[in-house]
């Protein structure tokens, strides 16, 4: 069932099963664990995300102080990132529509003080493929505008196990994650908000 659908956003709520939603937690940790979350700055001031991240497959995206970019080492260990693993690649299969596979998994913590500003996802130079984001833990405020900075955005609640895909006009769009209410799900052990978007980069 898909609830909301304009300009090529699609939100399934509640997709994913309860026990869909702990295999994903369980298997995404265990990668994550070799592969640790870390803090990444913006370009040029160097301010730290309030977000931790961390990413799987063929490419990561990351963001310190000369810039924003994919590339196929973690920043701290250097060591490639771990390959996507199947339960992800069955979900983009399920939802997104597109001939190829996602290259790119990005991992985004988020805390109870976690939130995400207003950005467009630009950096893949394959911009016509669908982006696919599997929310997991504590619920979000997410909100979403247009292709433009200004101009009215809308607020929208992901909670756990929604899937959201962004296709077509909205893959351009502005959006971020105003805020986390803390405690409103218990699938994660130590709390917080685990976002997984799949990508495809090249
Ligand atoms: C709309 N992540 O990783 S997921 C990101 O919850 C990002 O962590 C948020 O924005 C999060 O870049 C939002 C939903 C999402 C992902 C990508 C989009 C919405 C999008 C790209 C274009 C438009
Ligand atoms: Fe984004």
């Amino acid at each position: 069932m898909t609830e909301i659908d304009f300009n090529g956003f699609r939100v399934f709520p509640a997709l994913l099963s309860r026990q869909i939603q702990r295999q994903i937690v369980d298997e995404v940790s265990a990668l994550v664990s070799q592969s640790p979350l870390f803090r990444p700055v913006m370009p040029k001031t160097g301010a730290p995300f309030s977000v931790r991240m961390s990413c799987l497959g063929k490419l990561g995206w990351v963001s310190d102080k000369n810039g924003y970019r994919y590339q196929d080492t973690h920043p701290v260990t250097g060591d490639n990132w771990p390959a996507i693993p199947a339960c992800l690649h069955n979900i983009w299969s399920e939802v997104a529509n597109y001939v190829k596979q996602p290259q790119s998994c990005i991992v985004n913590y988020y805390d109870g003080e976690a939130k995400m500003g207003l950005h467009r996802d630009q950096d893949e130079e394959d911009l016509d493929a669908p982006i696919v984001s599997i929310s997991l833990g504590d619920t979000a405020i997410f909100r979403i505008g247009g292709a433009e900075r200004k101009g009215p955005t809308r607020s929208i609640k992901l909670s756990s196990g929604d899937v959201v895909v962004l296709g077509g006009p909205s893959r351009h769009f502005y959006h971020g994650i105003d805020r986390v209410l803390s405690g409103s799900s218990r699938l994660l052990k130590n709390g917080g908000r685990l976002n997984l978007t799949l990508r495809c980069v090249t």
